[in-house]
């Protein structure tokens, strides 16, 4: 439970994180204890928080990679998903990184909405298309993000829009709670416990979900650098982090903690069943067909 008197005493992305009710929640925790808000439902006017970024000229890009079977399995819905809940009222650039661009499907988008394809190579090992993600998202956002936009935020595409996913989730650093491990002991945290890997970590203060995060493009990449080189240097010394990028975004924001922490709101998996403190979804998880996806 957070030990906070009041909202005041946060670490403060922006001036309107003073209106977060962090009492509105009593059943779960809405502060870390270095002081970042856990953004759940009930906490924040979500109407505040639209027009502070509208006045302060926030624009959102939004990465996302279709390799393969992916793309067909999973953009369409994703993407039409995100039209109508991802950032609704702020002008949002989609980076869409697939091997076959041509297979994109056409996408109505709002207005001030706009979609880039970029080609990519399909790494052999789906491993490395989950970890090489953070090269591609460092390039782009060096050669365009920054002269475009003022924040990043990075998805899996395996997963559809339920609910607003507005800019209360905006911050310099953003990291998402892992629906399986938010509630349970950290020691049974899927840290990478190997000490030859970067990712080695013996403690930690959350397990983070790397299918959601994001930041102003600064923090986004410095994050995707700093993994990038990780996941490298493990490559040189041969090994391989236990949950690849994820393990390698862990070590991240053990070392720099992340200003904003968005709830399993925010990504959630259905199978999980009912839960009290989840009083909406906004993000869900799409079923997964492994034995199809996961063959060459
Ligand atoms: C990945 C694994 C097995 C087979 C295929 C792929 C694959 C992933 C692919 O063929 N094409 C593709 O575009 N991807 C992209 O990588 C896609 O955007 C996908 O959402 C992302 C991560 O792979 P995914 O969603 O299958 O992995 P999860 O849901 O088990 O994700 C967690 O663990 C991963 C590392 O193992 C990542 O850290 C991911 O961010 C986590 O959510
Ligand atoms: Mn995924």
């Amino acid at each position: 439970k957070c030990s906070l008197e009041s909202g005041k005493m946060l670490n403060l992305d922006n001036s309107v994180d003073a209106t977060l009710d962090l009492w509105s929640r009593r059943d779960v925790q809405t502060c870390t204890s270095w002081k970042a808000p856990i953004i759940w439902e009930g906490m924040f006017d979500p109407d505040l928080y639209d027009q502070m970024h509208k006045k302060e000229g926030t624009s959102v890009a939004l990465t996302v990679f279709a390799v393969g079977r992916y793309l067909e399995e999973y953009l369409e819905v994703f993407l039409n998903s995100s039209e109508q809940h991802f950032m609704l009222g702020l002008p949002v650039s989609y980076y869409v990184f697939t091997d076959m661009p041509e297979k994109v499907p056409e996408i109505r988008l709002g207005p001030e909405r706009s979609l880039q394809v970029i080609k990519v190579e399909r790494h052999s090992r789906w491993q490395d298309i989950s970890m090489m993600r953070m090269k591609t998202i460092l390039d782009v956002i060096e050669s365009d993000i920054r002269h475009h936009c003022t924040h990043v935020f990075c998805f899996d595409v395996d997963q559809v829009f339920s609910g607003r996913f507005g800019s209360e989730a905006l911050g310099d650093s953003v990291a998402l709670l892992h629906a399986y491990y938010y509630r349970i002991p950290k020691k049974l945290f899927t840290y990478d416990r190997n000490p030859k890997s970067k990712s080695y970590m013996g403690t930690g203060d959350f397990y983070y979900h790397a299918a959601v995060f994001g930041g102003s493009w600064k923090s986004v990449k410095a994050l995707t650098e700093a993994c990038y080189q990780n996941i490298m240097e493990d490559k040189q010394n041969n090994v391989e982090a236990l949950w690849h990028d994820e393990s390698h975004l862990n070590k991240y924001f053990w070392l720099h903690k992340p200003s904003r922490v968005l709830s399993p709101e925010y990504c959630w998996d259905t199978s999980i069943g009912y839960r009290s403190d989840i009083r909406v979804t906004r993000l869900l998880w799409a079923p997964k067909h492994y034995d199809t996806l996961r063959t060459p």
